[in-house]
């Protein structure tokens, strides 16, 4: 790059790299939703469309960046966990992963939302924290979860009592106070038994990637494509190689396209393992979760 007087500008650029060897995590919390979900009207205290909206959100973040090991969400926030060794944008912190989560918010919206209307234009704030060790990791997953169950309970109830026809200000004296034992007993009074919510309200969301043995299918579009191949002279080929690639000419003849399963030599059918993104309802605040995924947050 030629050099001009204009170069010396670069000199106050500031190193803005993560610690080396640590596990980052990056939260990523909506702006100003209390206005965006009033705005659009979100059922209260959870309204699922939205939450699930941002699972989608969750997942395409797996597909787009290879070193995410982990992430958990609730309400309007979601944390992504990267992989202590990753060097992903040269570990800086101010890392394009927000706006890529941002984009993916707009561009799905209209599918959870295909009768309303985007109103206001979303936003979320970030920050990236390094954690040198799993155990922190792991208070911090469970930091975020219990602050899930406690807004949860405390908002279920909330709305409960109004629903009851109870004034905000009898409402917010009523709970005042209030320990989990007294929310739950509140919540049976009105008839609801706060463990058979929803675990994606109790519990929020977890999306990682997990290994998953399937059989191995290959598309009997592509054996045909292989044939063709081998069995067409070049310059049939050459001439119309855009249409093959493009594969609409086997449309006419082969639909729907059908999968076929690979056998070996005994008859069985060939397993594979691979990473499947995963959406689920976990509790990670226990063991049993991460002794059962023990390879999401092993050490390299
Ligand atoms: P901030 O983050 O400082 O810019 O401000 P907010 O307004 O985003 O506040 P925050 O992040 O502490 O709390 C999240 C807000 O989003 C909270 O006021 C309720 C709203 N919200 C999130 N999920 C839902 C939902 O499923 N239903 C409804 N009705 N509201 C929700
Ligand atoms: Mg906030
Ligand atoms: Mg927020
Ligand atoms: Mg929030
Ligand atoms: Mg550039």
């Amino acid at each position: 790059m030629a050099n001009s007087k204009y170069e010396y500008v670069k000199s106050f650029e500031v190193e803005d790299k993560l610690m080396p060897s640590t596990w980052i995590v990056l939260r990523i919390d909506g702006r100003h939703f209390h206005q965006f979900s009033d705005k659009h009207e979100f059922k209260k205290p959870n309204d699922e469309r939205a939450l699930k909206l941002m699972n989608a959100c969750a997942e395409a973040m797996f597909e787009e960046f290879p070193d995410l090991v982990f992430s958990y969400g609730v309400s309007d926030e979601y944390s992504f966990v990267f992989k202590k060794t990753t060097e992903f944008y040269n570990r800086r912190s101010s890392s394009i992963t927000v706006s890529f989560f941002t984009s993916v918010y707009v561009m799905k919206w209209k599918d959870f939302f295909p009768d309303k209307d985007l109103k206001s234009i979303p936003s979320f704030d970030a920050r990236t924290v390094c954690y040198p060790s799993t155990k922190i990791v792991r208070d911090y997953l469970a930091w975020r979860q219990v602050d899930c169950h406690i807004n949860n309970q405390y908002n279920t109830c909330f709305w409960k009592l109004i629903e009851s026809r109870k004034t905000k200000s009898e409402t917010q004296d009523r709970l005042k106070g209030t320990q989990t034992q007294d929310k739950n007993e509140i919540l049976f009074q009105l008839g609801v038994n706060y463990s058979d919510l929803p675990a994606i309200f109790r519990k929020g969301s977890c999306v990682f990637k997990d290994k998953v043995n399937s059989c191995f299918v290959s598309s009997l579009k592509n054996h045909i494509l292989h044939f063709l191949y081998r069995s067409i002279s070049y310059p049939f080929l050459h001439m119309h190689d855009d249409v093959l690639q493009s594969n609409k000419c086997f449309v006419a003849f082969y639909t729907p396209v059908e999968e076929i399963m690979k056998y070996n030599e005994n008859g069985q059918p060939v397993k594979r393992s691979r990473n499947k993104v995963i959406t689920d309802h976990c509790d990670i605040m226990g063991d049993k979760f991460w002794q059962e995924h023990a390879s999401i947050l092993k050490d390299e």
